[in-house]
């Protein structure tokens, strides 16, 4: 192919002039080509080769990372880089307008701004195809950079996804730019400017362009789909683990839910979370499908006298405790739904740091935190105090009667009544470490949250619903309040700057749980606020002074406002 043509020359240059970016003279570049038209049509073209040969590396990327891991590919590491980076205020701010959509979010916008960059170094093809195929590269070996990056990394084996996907983009990119370069016509009788000749006349091989392209999309999409399917049947081992495991028998059972504890009133949240509806709060973008089978819990670090490597069976082998506990983010906004109750299953993590030799603090330990890791690198920092205060903290493997779902940390996770779940349920965990908040920053501390976080009292207004327009006349209101570890005793709701009104509680199942709470309202005609305010077992009344969830939990009183008609 004659890639070296002469200068155009053509009359349809001055009858249908050029549009001035073109006329810009430009540095001629690494192949040496020259100046040639570039119409919106072969710019197109060129937008669609780039963005074919960036969908070609995704998909192949998704194909090799079958062979390596799901987690290796490059819009997961990438995305996973994104949020280590994310500073608590836009994590913040992403959890309060996404919500648990936040790492779709991410992942488009990923694939958004890539696909940018295809179509821009695809363009770029048109003039400098060596310098773009180039430039995939370098993309791919920015997502290399992220896969090892990451604190699960398995090393160099990370890098191929990345790598071999960009390769085989570059290519793409490089072959589909041959079939748009320019080409001078052979004989002089062709129509100047026949931009559809395939094989003859001034143009680029149009035909050949959408040929290959069409190719290299299916075989793109093919490989793709692939990997996806055999990357989506990669956790089968786990799954079945999981599928044929059964929880043995708590040895000290949950007393059973008090009757009264949930109130049949509609719109209340149920006061057992059914597990699928349980809100998920993590930095996971690919779930981790640990198999029991393999995994091993170690124990270490400060006054451990007695380091351990525990094993699933190991663990099941412990008396198991089954209790019901109520489990609160710290990005949870005020009426937020970041808030659910779960009967949990698990082993006394006291007694297995006792057992290693461990002493709180009071006791003379020289340790005051305990920081749990997970398969997918977090790191969760809890007082070695409270988990060791007496408190239900379990290590948990079973959730509503259940293996835990893998969403909610399979095999096992930490729970521990009081405290917010980043300082405290560690999901997957498979690292104890027993060092002090001096020496060591888990991961939320290090992004600017707080390093000891109690869970603060609070309350929600569940129905109405703000915004609803009830009829005059008797209204329930109702909804939860939680303070873990301290309890509920007292729950007032106020309407509009009226006084403020005992509510009724139901009964109180543990003060680990959430406790529900209704008051029949007698509403009349027009714009209302309700508000609803808490007073926890220590006597202390919820504060009023409104506060962001960033560093230690929201704080302020739940409003809804509602018209009543
Ligand atoms: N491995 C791991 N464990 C984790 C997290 C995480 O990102 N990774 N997030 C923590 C946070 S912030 C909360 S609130 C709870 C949420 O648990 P859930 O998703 O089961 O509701 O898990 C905690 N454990
Ligand atoms: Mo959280």
């Amino acid at each position: 192919m004659d890639w070296c043509g002469k200068k155009i020359h053509s009359i349809e240059a001055t009858a249908n002039p050029e549009p001035p970016w073109n006329r810009i003279p430009h540095v001629t570049d690494d192949e040496k080509e020259p100046r040639r038209p570039s119409g919106p049509l072969r710019v197109t073209a060129g937008a669609l080769a780039g963005a074919v040969a960036g969908f070609a590396s995704l998909a192949l990327a998704e194909l090799v990372s079958v062979a390596v891991r799901p987690q290796a590919g490059p819009v997961v590491a990438v995305g996973g880089a994104a949020i280590d980076r994310t500073p608590a205020a836009v994590k913040d701010w992403a959890v309060r307008n996404f919500g648990t959509d936040d790492k779709l979010v991410l992942e488009l916008g990923i694939l958004a701004v890539l696909t940018l960059f295809a179509c821009a170094l695809g363009i770029a093809a048109l003039r400098h195809r060596r310098a773009a195929a180039a430039g995939v590269v370098l993309f791919g070996v920015a997502g290399a950079l992220a896969a090892v990056g990451r604190p699960d990394s398995r090393g160099l084996s990370d890098t191929l996804p990345s790598l071999l996907g960009a390769g085989a983009g570059a290519a793409v990119l490089f072959f589909l730019a041959g079939r748009l370069a320019w080409r001078e016509q052979a004989r002089e009788d062709e129509a100047p400017g026949a931009e559809a000749g395939a094989g003859s006349g001034d143009g680029w091989d149009r035909r050949g362009f959408v040929i290959a392209a069409s190719a290299a999309a299916v075989a793109s999409a093919g490989a793709g789909a692939l990997g996806r399917s055999l990357n989506g049947a990669s956790g089968r081992d786990a799954v079945a683990a999981r599928d044929a495991l059964v929880l043995p028998a708590p040895g000290s059972p949950a007393q059973a839910v008090p009757r009264g504890a949930g109130l049949r009133i509609p719109g209340v949240s149920p006061f057992v979370t059914p597990s699928g509806s349980f809100y998920r709060v993590d930095t996971a973008l690919v779930v981790p499908k640990v198999d029991a089978t393999t995994w091993r819990l170690r124990v270490h670090g400060k006054g451990v006298s007695r380091p351990v490597v525990l094993s699933f069976d190991d663990l099941l082998r412990r008396e198991l405790v089954e209790r019901d506990i109520t489990l609160t983010c710290v990005s949870n906004e005020v009426g937020g739904p970041y808030v659910g109750t779960a009967r949990w299953t698990g082993a006394r993590l006291a007694d297995l740091l006792a057992e290693c030799g461990v002493r709180p603090p009071s006791r003379g330990g020289p340790a005051d935190q305990l920081v749990a890791r997970s398969v997918d690198g977090m790191t969760i920092g809890s007082p070695v105090e409270d988990v060791m205060d007496g408190r239900d903290a379990l290590l948990a493997v079973g959730m509503n009667g259940e293996p835990l779902p893998f969403d909610h940390g399979f095999p096992v996770r930490m729970v521990v009544p009081g405290l917010y779940g980043y300082v405290s349920a560690c999901k997957w965990i498979t690292d104890l470490e027993l060092t002090t908040f001096d020496a060591y920053d888990p991961y939320w501390v290090k992004r600017g949250w707080a390093r000891r976080a109690p869970v603060k009292t609070q309350s929600r207004i569940d129905t109405p619903k703000p915004f609803a327009r009830p009829a005059a006349g008797p209204v329930m209101v109702a909804g939860v309040a939680w303070a873990q570890h301290r309890g509920i005793d007292k729950v007032e709701v106020r309407v509009d700057d009226g006084p403020w009104q005992e509510a009724r509680l139901a009964a109180e199942d543990s003060r680990d749980t959430w406790r529900q709470w209704s008051f029949p309202w007698r509403a009349t005609k027009g714009g209302h606020t309700l508000t609803v305010r808490a007073t926890d077992r220590s006597g202390r009344v919820q504060t009023e002074r409104r506060t962001r969830t960033v560093p230690d939990g929201a704080s302020g009183w739940h409003s809804v406002v509602v018209t009543v008609e």
